[in-house]
């Protein structure tokens, strides 16, 4: 397993002292926090596209980077050679799971058939470098936004032929994400949306959506695949209106169309391009009981685009595994790297950088947030601050015991104003950095 990373031995773990940057200082993946080793704590995960099929194009210029997994003239050979410089990527940065879109795997053919075939093929090959290294499948996907069909979207598509053929790669998606024992399947609605409303039915176009989730599903059960579905909210990028804007509009159109078998996959960058911040759409989907994976990366607040950076920022990671630690930890979900290095970051080593950046960065804030919870400074904030609700009139009135008109009457026998009660911002933000490390 050296053919295309010689240079490169397996990472290990130095600890926060060392100075070599091809090796971890705060991921030890066999040290326990609350019970739990790291690794089971933080599922990391390497996605197939940008690392392996991603070369730095952007929209000003095609890509820059030069991989010599990618030098044959023939698809299928180029999808077995990167078979292979991905496995031994993931073996020697020690990740445990994998994240594909189908096209990132293997080449579209000239027909459905030849394009099945050539998937299967390669899932078969995937299958025993799997079962060599012990790797597994965090999830799959179907890549419905790159093809020129799909400008109008895939399963949102005014088109029912173009429609059938979204379905048709959902289908040999769920196959090929099930043959490798897949934990979850992911929908990211690329193209699903809209550029303008006088040539959309908007409302046909969701239903459509929702009728081909259900599909997916009783097909999910008839082949006896158990993995999480999860859909991956983003505002914008590729089309002008997407569908699954954020975490609160995706819940929403899951509850108007019935579906109870979705939770959420969380991007970073797609939250503050919907203006929010990660951790809000994590407790969003938290609340809601649906907090399924995340894609791990950020944006750039000069850029206002999906830049896909690697996870380097610890305060915002901190806040993620708060919510992810307080809702008790992923089950089938991890943290997938969606990230990619920069454009003129060229060397192969930058793409182990990327990922030893994100994985330390996230195994610190693991330590960090689940001492924070341990303290309890946090939450003793919270408690104190609703504690109005929790007896006398405030707890009848969240047992349902009150009307309106006994709320306006407990307000009118106030003889004061409330007493000011400080929300304590800058307060939280000391204890908070108190405990970065
Ligand atoms: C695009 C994006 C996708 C999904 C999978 O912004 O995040 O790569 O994660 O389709
Ligand atoms: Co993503």
């Amino acid at each position: 397993m050296d053919r295309f990373f010689p240079n490169i031995d397996k990472i290990k773990y130095e600890g926060p002292k060392s100075k070599n940057p091809l090796a971890f200082k705060y991921y030890d993946e066999n040290r326990v926090i609350n019970g739990k080793t790291m690794k089971e704590h933080l599922r990391y995960a390497v996605c197939y596209w940008h690392t392996f099929r991603g070369l730095g194009h952007d929209p000003f210029g095609p890509g820059t980077a030069v991989r010599p997994w990618l030098s044959s003239d023939d698809p299928m050979t180029q999808a077995f050679d990167t078979m292979d410089a991905a496995f031994e990527f993931f073996t020697k940065l020690g990740v445990p799971f994998w994240c594909f879109h189908d096209r990132d795997i293997a080449p579209e053919g000239a027909t459905v058939e030849e394009s099945e075939s050539n998937l299967r093929e390669v899932v078969s090959y995937a299958k025993k470098k799997q079962d060599e290294t012990g790797m597994k499948l965090l999830w799959g996907t179907a890549n419905l936004f790159s093809h020129p069909r799909f400008m109008n979207g895939g399963g949102t598509n005014p088109d029912f032929d173009v429609f059938c053929y979204a379905a048709a790669q959902i289908k040999n998606a769920l196959d090929a994400t099930h043959a490798l024992g897949g934990e979850n399947y992911v929908f990211w609605g690329g193209r699903e949306g809209y550029d303008i409303l006088f040539n959309t039915d908007m409302k046909r176009e969701l239903k459509h959506f929702a009728d081909l989730l259900k599909l997916a599903k009783a097909y999910a059960d008839e082949i006896g695949f158990k993995g999480q579905f999860l859909i991956e909210p983003k505002p914008m990028e590729p089309s002008t209106h997407q569908y699954d804007f954020d975490t609160a509009t995706v819940i929403a159109f899951l509850k108007e169309h019935d579906i109870d078998f979705v939770k959420i996959n969380m991007e970073p960058n797609h939250a503050t391009l919907a203006l929010h911040t990660a951790a809000h759409e994590l407790q969003v989907a938290a609340d809601a009981g649906l907090l399924g994976s995340i894609d791990a990366n950020r944006g750039n607040f000069q850029n206002g685009w999906d830049t896909d950076q690697f996870p380097t920022n610890i305060y915002d990671a901190v806040e993620m595994m708060l919510v992810v630690l307080k809702d008790g930890g992923f089950e089938t979900g991890g943290l997938n790297f969606d990230a990619k290095p920069r454009r003129a970051s060229t060397d192969l080593e930058d793409m182990f950088y990327g990922h030893i950046g994100g994985m330390d960065t996230f195994a610190r804030a693991l330590i960090i947030a689940s001492e924070m919870i341990e303290g309890g400074e946090l939450s003793d904030i919270v408690t104190k601050r609703y504690s109005s609700f929790d007896d006398g009139k405030g707890a009848e009135f969240e047992a349902g015991k009150l009307s309106l008109t006994d709320l306006r009457d407990i307000a009118a026998s106030k003889a004061e104003e409330p007493a000011q009660t400080s929300g304590q911002r800058e307060l939280i933000e000391i204890i908070f950095n108190d405990y970065i490390l």
